[in-house]
């Protein structure tokens, strides 16, 4: 027995337990009914980038600055949790990413040279972008 279309655990139907009733009839025509549930089990997905972030400026000492990163990460599946960290490159003094929020923010504290920085967001499932 197969699904004519594979189920999407993220999307169901209307849940993710479907009910299946099987007749079986034998040559004489006596039939036998049986229930059977089938049960969709979820399969994490991993997060995807998306979108280019501008380069940014920061103003050393003068103001409060600070950017959402989790914006720019997209994960279908339903109810992951997500954690941020700096994997590339060290953040001007004074700017802090949340590893839960993946908001990087703070006030500079000193001049810092324009800088590439890379950033990974793993779900709870350990499945990672960047
Ligand atoms: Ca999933
Ligand atoms: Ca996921």
């Amino acid at each position: 027995m197969t699904f004519k279309a594979a189920p999407n655990f993220e999307s169901p139907a209307s849940s993710n337990t479907y009910t299946v009733t099987l007749d079986a009839t034998d040559a004489g025509s006596r039939k036998s009914t049986q229930a059977m549930t089938i049960a969709v089990t979820n399969v994490n997905e991993a997060p995807t980038a998306s979108g280019a972030i501008s380069a940014q400026t920061a103003v050393n000492v003068q103001s409060a600055w600070s950017l959402d990163l989790s914006s720019y990460f997209v994960d279908v599946g339903a109810g992951d949790t997500h954690s941020y960290a700096l994997t590339a490159g060290t953040l001007p003094a004074g700017l802090t990413l949340n590893s839960a929020t993946g908001v990087i923010s703070g006030t500079p504290t000193a001049d810092s040279a324009a800088s590439t920085y890379t950033v990974t967001m793993t779900d709870s499932g350990g499945l990672t972008a960047t």
